[in-house]
């Protein structure tokens, strides 16, 4: 089974779209992906994201969506030799929800730069495009990151019909958005991303995750999705 195989036809195949088959730890030998490693050190966040923060979200909560991953993948080709569909049903949805989450944390990990950045010139000028200011469009974000009930993520993304970015909110791991968009910075707001430093003060850690962007990576996201959208 090809890497393509895994993400093509669903709606999450533009959302690994911007990742690279090593980003995600495709292992095309073994047929199944490998944790990938931070793209920094654990540490190296602080003191925005703390260290222990990091080593748990990554070593222990990262590492279980790649292992459910594999295994609602190893149970499918089962149901597939063996015939059993009564399956299905439950393991697509451990499928939607492993990939995602998988999916998800690897974007966040690339969407975060030790020491933070600051969006080039033509980037604002983008984001002033769809949002109308810069300060407009961090307050929207913060807002929709802040506001997510329960567990979830606030996403900017590209939308290629329109040529335009929005901000959107997603419930658990999955894309429960049109398929098609094209993620560019997502903050993670599960408690289990802040709550070790920032206890209940998710607004807190959502401004200590603003200063730690990559705005880098979310800039090469969007140029690739609009070249990709320009091509079509
Ligand atoms: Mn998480």
């Amino acid at each position: 089974m090809g890497f393509g195989g895994v993400l093509g036809g669903a709606s999450l195949s533009a959302w690994g779209a911007g990742l690279t088959q090593e980003q995600v730890g495709w292992n095309e030998q073994a047929g199944e992906f490998v944790l990938p490693p931070l793209p920094y050190g654990a540490s190296d966040l602080e003191p925005h994201i703390d260290a222990q923060t990091m080593n748990i979200h990554h070593d222990r909560h990262h590492a279980g969506y790649v292992r459910g991953l594999n295994s609602a993948l190893q149970a499918l080709q089962e149901v597939r030799l063996g015939g059993d569909t009564k399956r299905v049903e439950a393991l697509s949805r451990d499928l939607a929800f492993n990939l995602g989450g998988h999916l998800n944390h690897t974007l966040f990990w690339n969407n975060m730069t030790p020491g933070g950045s600051e969006p080039s010139e033509e980037l604002v000028s983008r984001l002033e495009g769809s949002f109308n200011s810069y300060e407009a469009f961090q307050a929207h974000f913060k807002a929709a990151a802040g506001s997510v009930k329960g567990s979830g993520w606030a996403w900017l993304v590209f939308e290629p019909l329109s040529g335009q970015m929005m901000i959107l909110q997603m419930f658990d791991q999955q894309d429960g958005t049109p398929p098609g968009l094209v993620p560019l910075l997502g903050v993670d707001v599960w408690e289990h991303a802040y709550y070790l430093k920032y206890q209940n003060r998710r607004a807190e850690y959502i401004d200590a995750f603003m200063r730690v962007v990559n705005w880098r990576e979310v800039e090469q996201r969007l140029n690739a999705a609009r070249s990709a959208a320009r091509g079509r």
